[in-house]
């Protein structure tokens, strides 16, 4: 975008380009997209909120990757498996993860499905194939390798895609898991959300390589660069690649180059190190912004839908909140409970005392 203009890059594909890019049903999905891309913005700007006004502890925004987690999500079939980076969290949710779950998850209350263990913003959903995010940098991608093995044993044709950002690219289980992906010809689509900063330190300090699909060529694999604030590009591109995953004709790395348009996290004062070009080129390449221009240009929603949707979108998320609000912390049992099958001595031991000191109440 031009110094001094302002609005988004725009999309500029014609309907037939769409045809070609999409099917038939490009419409059906330019629209499906556009509601989860709205979703997701809104999810953000409510989660943050919420964790500013001391509701919820811990939240991770993923605000200027929505093309591309929604446009993967789409891509993918039931059966294959995300091992998410650290903003992938809409994915899941497009992918069926439960909203009410996530809420409860956000607040580590009762009903949370991983009771408060795990750190908040970190969903687990195996029912749509989603593996929790571990948060140490890069070791999703050796776990992922490992998945896609399981996977060309099977021979069924699901797919396992790893995520993982520009600054996981410099850590050693990067190199171990596409490594071991390529020589065991393994179903892995490994997607790099190259926002270019991890955290503070931005790509240029990470390496000295300029396009991170490069990499790819060491492994003996395609790597692609394309643009990840485009949900065409995104959808079509990781679509075919993965007919090719699926087809056993090996793993593939896309690089998406994306913005982190909001702070690496609620705990992150991105003030103190992002440069003002960042912001302006991050706003002119805002995904939401972009795919609803193309929308609005087609014809695709009316004023009224677009305010509909956004009005259903927030009404989910008032009612999922409230019901977390009030739902009970975890049982104190709890803590004794999952680890082992059945417990052992010592654990019912360290339950016992720990129940009595608390007074007498467990069951
Ligand atoms: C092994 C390890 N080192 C450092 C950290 C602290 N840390 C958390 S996220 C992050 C940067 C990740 O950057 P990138 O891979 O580009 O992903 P992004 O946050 O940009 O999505 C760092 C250094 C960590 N969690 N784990
Ligand atoms: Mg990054």
């Amino acid at each position: 975008m031009a110094e001094g203009s302002d609005g988004p890059l725009p999309l500029p594909y014609s309907e037939s380009e769409l045809q070609d890019a999409l099917g038939s049903e490009w419409k059906a999905l330019l629209t499906q997209g556009y509601r989860w891309m709205l979703f997701g913005r809104l999810m953000d700007n409510r989660f943050l909120g919420l964790q500013r006004q001391g509701r919820i502890g811990f939240y991770g925004p993923a605000t200027g990757h929505e093309a591309l987690n929604v446009g993967c999500a789409l891509a993918l079939a039931p059966e294959d498996w995300v091992f998410p980076g650290l903003r992938e969290q809409l994915l899941a949710l497009v992918r069926g993860m439960n909203l009410q779950g996530y809420v409860h998850h956000l607040f580590g209350d009762g009903m949370d499905p991983s009771l408060g263990r795990q750190m908040p913003c970190h969903p687990t959903a195996a029912s749509v194939g989603y593996v929790s995010m571990a948060s140490t940098v890069g070791t999703q991608i050796v776990q992922a390798a490992g998945s896609g093995y399981a996977q060309a044993l099977r021979g069924k044709g699901g797919i396992t895609v790893a995520f993982f950002g520009d600054g996981a690219t410099s850590t050693s289980d990067f190199h171990a898991g596409m490594n071991m992906a390529s020589v065991f010809n393994c179903p892995v689509l490994f997607i790099c959300a190259n926002n270019q900063w991890a955290i503070s330190v931005p790509v240029s300090k990470q390496t000295a390589v300029t396009e991170l699909a490069k990499k790819a060529k060491a492994y003996g694999m395609p790597g692609e660069r394309i643009d990840g604030t485009d949900f065409v590009r995104v959808l079509s591109t990781l679509r075919s690649a993965r007919k090719q995953l699926s087809a056993g004709k090996g793993p593939v790395m896309v690089e998406a180059v994306v913005y982190r348009m909001n702070p690496h996290s609620s705990s992150d004062d991105p003030t103190r190190y992002l440069p003002p070009g960042y912001l302006r080129e991050a706003r002119a390449h805002d995904p939401l912004a972009r795919l609803e221009a193309l929308g609005d240009r087609l014809g695709l929603l009316t004023p009224e839908e677009k305010e509909r949707m956004r009005k259903e979108i927030e009404d989910e998320f008032r009612k999922a909140i409230a019901e977390a609000e009030v739902a009970p912390p975890p049982s104190p049992d709890s803590l004794f409970r999952d680890t082992l099958k059945e417990s052992v001595w010592p654990l019912t031991e360290e339950r016992d005392t720990f129940d009595r000191d608390q007074g007498g109440h467990f069951p």
